[in-house]
């Protein structure tokens, strides 16, 4: 007789996942550290009983924590496992519904960064006996259907537990996918209610402790021979970093194989950081938020080597900002591995440099040191940027940059993600934390809060627009719950300043861009509003200081970091010099209109258009 142990399946599950763990270079994580939530009556009884009793048996119990929108929970699991290199996580417990629906945009932020969260959603009696049910979506085509398949599309492995005896593969399953550095993203799996609450007699394996190793694939010698070749025959090489760098922990890797190679680095927004910014070989952001130094070699370049990258739009300015040149990528995923007709490494990061380096060549010494005069202009650039006196967006980013060297900063939308690209000096990955491939408004403060519970010894620095808060600023009172400290730099400018800019340059005349009253013409440019944002974050439990010069501002913030409580520094900042694209972004402009805006708007879009190509 095998030995068996009688629970519910949401027992089971809890009892599993913290017994889950990860290990590479030797070095092991728990998998699961912690479980956020929300309850309703999808998941009570089931999850919520289950996470109740664990603590009253001998195996390592799932911490908890209460959140205030299900959307933030995977957020701030996002964050969380970001900040942890994806060797660490957090579940996302929901009730059945909204609960659940609430999760789809936070599964799609976190598949398309390709970090891995676990979702695990209530679902619909598993029996159907009191159809339709509280939040029951009826689809009069199929009973087989849930508001839980909206997570498919935006979950890298999804799957619904309709009976005990499927829990097992299904969780070994969502692990797998969890812990593969390809495949990894949102896993979804949807928990009938009933079937949560009911009891199994389980074998005693499942609850073993498991240990999945991550993997670090080697490059095919054939494919680094090939590899080899198109090194050999480049002059002027450009390295492309994304966040795969950091993933795979290269960066010394990295800077070592760029520093003997003559190589200069360039970064997109999730590899920023990755060698530090005033690392010889660092020419720093890249594509249509990059630097000039940056954007100017993407142009010269004869051969992109991209690493760890997927190349959005941003990166390759809409595919007009590498000239001629031909691709090499390393990737972990052959999907991205394979952009832009490139030669190919599939491997890890850190195994592919290190391959890489003992080939003998080097980059033309004239390329070289000319990419480092571009980056030290950058640099005198920056400093003309941050030293303003009055109260800019760059200024605010030149004090806190100052103030929050070792800390993390985090941001996610708006204009701030564009200037902190090109201006933030960062000397490692774990300093610069900024959701790029959602760039989802409200990601800022429940990000943050993942953050800093991946890195409690890290001060965490949260930059926030007036937009975005508004958006998502709940998850404050969590961080005030949890006792967990953020500095959040909340920067009014009325409005969307972004898309502002961008509506103005289309065309579009900022509609519905400023926050203001509905005015006397109809339109939506009456006076401010009056709310008060700062009494706002009061209210939810932070303390709240207020900056209006550069010199208060950085008083503030001092007093922040030296405060053992979350704290808001509110900040109205004034319109001032920024600094401005250096490469395009594809946004189409109406081909017909009656303003003459738009009109110009569009000659200058086909004009752009002409340079757009397919990378071949
Ligand atoms: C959830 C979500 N909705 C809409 C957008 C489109 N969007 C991008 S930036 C932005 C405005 C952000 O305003 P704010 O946070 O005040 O930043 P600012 O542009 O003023 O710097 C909007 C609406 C988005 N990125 N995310
Ligand atoms: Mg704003």
């Amino acid at each position: 007789m095998r030995n068996t142990t009688r629970l519910t399946v949401a027992q089971a599950l809890v009892r599993f996942l913290a017994q889950q763990w990860t290990e590479r270079d030797g070095v092991e994580h728990r998998l699961i550290a912690g479980c956020v939530g929300i309850f309703g009556h999808g998941n009570v009884a089931g999850i919520g009983q289950a996470l109740a009793e664990q603590g009253a048996g001998t195996h390592d119990p799932l911490p908890y924590y209460l959140a205030r929108n299900e959307q933030a929970m995977v957020h701030t699991a996002v964050g969380y496992a970001r900040q942890s290199d994806r060797l660490s996580t957090l579940a996302c417990t929901s009730s059945i519904g909204p609960g659940a629906t609430n999760m789809v945009t936070g599964a799609a932020l976190a598949t398309i960064n390709r970090l891995p969260v676990l979702l695990l959603p209530g679902d619909l009696f598993a029996t159907r006996v009191a159809s339709p049910v509280l939040q029951e979506l009826e689809d009069p085509r199929s009973y087989d259907v849930s508001v839980n398949d909206c997570l498919k599309p935006v979950s890298r492995f999804w799957d619904r537990v309709n009976r005990p005896e499927q829990l097992p593969a299904a969780l070994l399953g969502a692990m797998r996918v969890l812990t593969d550095p390809a495949e990894t993203g949102a896993v979804s799996l949807a928990l009938p209610q009933d079937v949560q609450a009911e009891a199994y007699d389980w074998p005693e394996e499942l609850f073993a402790r498991r240990v999945w190793h991550v993997a670090r694939p080697t490059p095919e010698p054939a494919a680094l021979a090939r590899a080899a070749e198109l090194l050999r025959g480049s002059r002027r090489p450009l390295i492309v970093a994304g966040g795969g760098v950091k993933y795979s922990g290269a960066c010394a890797e990295l800077a070592r194989f760029a520093g003997r190679h003559g190589v200069p680095v360039a970064e997109t927004q999730a590899g920023k950081g990755v060698v530090p910014y005033d690392h010889p070989r660092a020419v720093g952001a890249i594509g249509h938020t990059g630097t000039r130094a940056a954007d100017t070699l993407a142009r010269e370049a004869d051969l992109v080597i991209g690493i760890g990258t997927r190349y959005s739009d941003f990166t390759t300015a809409s595919r007009t900002l590498f000239g001629q040149a031909r691709f090499l990528n390393v990737n972990v995923a052959a999907f991205d591995a394979a952009k832009h007709a490139a030669g190919t490494l599939v491997a890890d990061a850190r195994e592919a440099l290190k391959a890489l380096d003992d080939v003998d060549w080097r980059a033309d010494p004239g390329w070289t040191s000319r990419a480092a005069e571009l980056a030290a202009a950058w640099q005198a650039e920056t400093d003309r940027f941050y030293g303003g006196t009055e109260l800019t967006q760059p200024v605010v980013l030149g004090v806190l940059n100052e103030v929050a060297a070792g800390g993390v900063v985090v941001n996610a939308a708006g204009s701030m993600p564009g200037d902190l690209h090109r201006l933030w000096r960062a000397s490692d990955p774990g300093q610069y934390h900024v959701e790029y491939g959602y760039s989802c408004m409200g990601y800022e403060i429940a990000g943050g809060l993942g953050v800093k519970l991946a890195a409690p010894e890290r001060e965490v620095f949260v930059l926030v627009g007036d937009g975005s808060y508004l958006m998502m600023a709940q998850e404050i009172a969590t961080a005030v719950q949890e006792g967990v400290k953020l500095v959040i730099v909340l920067v009014d400018n009325q409005g969307f300043a972004s898309i502002g800019a961008l509506s103005e340059s289309v065309g579009a005349l900022r509609l519905g861009t400023a926050y203001r009253t509905r005015g006397p013409d109809g339109r939506l440019d009456g006076e401010r509003l009056p709310v008060d944002l700062a009494a706002n974050a009061a209210s939810l439990g932070a303390d709240v200081l207020t900056a209006a010069d550069p010199q208060t501002l950085r008083a503030a913030l001092a007093k922040a970091v030296a405060s053992p409580r979350t704290t808001v520094v509110y900040v109205e900042t004034v319109p001032g010099p920024a600094p401005g694209a250096e490469a395009w972004w594809d946004v189409p402009v109406a081909e017909v209109s009656g303003l003459a805006e738009a009109r110009a708007a569009r000659e200058r879009y086909d004009e752009a258009k002409r340079d757009q190509r397919p990378y071949l």
